[in-house]
């Protein structure tokens, strides 16, 4: 009588256990309902998080940036050729005055109009670094006056003529050897 009967107690628990098992599986919806206890469960730990949060310090607000002011929007600078000045949107002839100059290059005089006051005097420059022969068939430009009143030399590059104009009136002249190249001195009081 004092040894239990360890044998059969065992087989009877392992039959109340096996019994309790089959019993809580039988029904489904219990093991759901774990499931939603323990959805229910992870949630309200999420809201009292949020709940922590919430407590939280507010963020301090920002400054907000200065409205930048708009840049003035830059006027495209127009650039007129030498001898013109802009007027209005267009650039005009003015008119120069003392010694002016008057460059040949790439076959063309510029500038190739030119206003200027009686008494001014000209010079024309071959600074055409594509003179070489072609186009006319000669190494040199020339200055020549439709109505005779001047003419230059034969002027290789870097030579020059010069040409002081004591009247008023427009002055055509030309390249002789390139009669393409004209150009037009109009001279003012
Ligand atoms: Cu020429």
């Amino acid at each position: 009588m004092n040894k239990l009967p360890v044998v059969p107690i065992v087989i009877a628990l392992l039959i109340i256990l096996g019994g309790i098992f089959i019993y809580s599986n039988s029904f489904p919806d219990t093991s759901n309902n774990s499931i939603n206890v323990l959805d229910e469960m992870a949630e309200s730990g999420e809201k009292s998080k949020n709940q922590e949060e919430a407590v939280a310090e507010p963020e301090p607000v920002a400054e907000p940036e200065p409205v930048a002011e708009p840049e003035p929007v830059a006027e495209p600078e127009q650039k007129c050729p030498f001898g013109q000045v802009l007027i209005g949107d267009k650039c005009e002839l003015t008119v120069l005055e003392g010694n002016i100059e008057i460059i040949m290059d790439n076959y063309k005089f510029k500038p190739a109009v030119i206003k200027i006051k009686k008494g001014s005097t000209i010079t024309w420059r071959n600074q055409d670094t594509q003179l070489d022969g072609g186009g006319g068939g000669v190494g040199w430009h020339d200055v020549t006056s439709e109505d005779g009143l001047f003419k230059s030399i034969e002027m290789g590059f870097d030579a020059g003529f010069s040409h002081k104009f004591e009247q008023v009136g427009e002055f055509n002249y030309k390249c002789n050897p390139h009669p393409f190249m004209t150009g037009t001195i109009i001279v003012v009081d």
